[in-house]
């Protein structure tokens, strides 16, 4: 059986919870991290020597970094549904994980942090603001992408779909100006009907 460590309102523990729901695996979830804690002991710092959560184990095999979690289980438990055998059609896939890491996040992590995680009094508008209009143009970019393709890599569901897909519900439930995203909104709505989607990232944004 796996063991996924995190807590549920932690975005990269759902980027893994959601993949282990569309691939229906048996599993046990940890609750850690947060207000949980369990990160400091020697135990937890032998799993990931970064202290941070999510970790997935699979019998002797210990993974850490979301995206390489769900990319580990596309891999061994998805090949042809998860995981594309195309290696061009998974490069597709892969960007876009990439891009959700290396790009989405530096200006969401602000905007959430700020408006969810800080008390009132202690926001910094300025920043907040610059990240919410520093987002749009990149969301643009994923919007003009979806305008040529169902998913994110193609006309079905893959492992690139699960970190964007967080991202954006985390995005939608946020109080700022959002631009106009026709093709984002109709991919949202494909990933609403998906039961693990529903179950393991359509939770209150916290
Ligand atoms: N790049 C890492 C980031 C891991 C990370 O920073 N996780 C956060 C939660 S989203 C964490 O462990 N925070 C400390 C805590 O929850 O106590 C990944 O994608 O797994």
């Amino acid at each position: 059986m796996l063991r996924i460590w995190g807590r549920t309102n932690s975005i990269n523990v759902q980027k893994v919870m959601w993949a282990v729901g569309e691939l229906d695996l048996a599993h046990e979830r940890l609750d850690a991290g947060g207000a949980f804690g369990g990160l400091d002991g020697d135990a937890y710092g032998r799993l990931n020597p970064n202290r941070r959560i999510p970790v997935l184990e699979d019998g002797e095999t210990v993974v850490w970094e979301s995206n390489a979690i769900v990319r580990y289980l596309a891999a061994r438990y998805g090949v042809g549904t998860l995981w594309a055998e195309d290696p061009a059609l998974r490069s597709v896939a892969d960007r876009w994980m990439d891009w959700q890491v290396t790009t989405l996040l530096p200006p969401l992590h602000p905007i959430f942090w700020g408006l969810v995680r800080t008390p009132g009094p202690e926001r910094d508008m300025a920043a907040i603001d610059a990240a919410a209009k520093a987002i749009q143009p990149l969301w643009q970019i994923l919007d003009e992408h979806l305008s040529k393709s169902r998913f994110i890599a193609g006309d079905a569901f893959s492992m690139g779909d699960i970190p964007l897909g967080c991202a954006f519900w985390r995005y939608a439930n946020l109080d700022v100006e959002r631009p106009s995203l026709p093709n984002v909104q109709l991919w949202y709505a494909e990933l609403k009907k998906r039961e693990a989607y529903r179950r393991h990232v359509m939770l209150p944004v916290t």
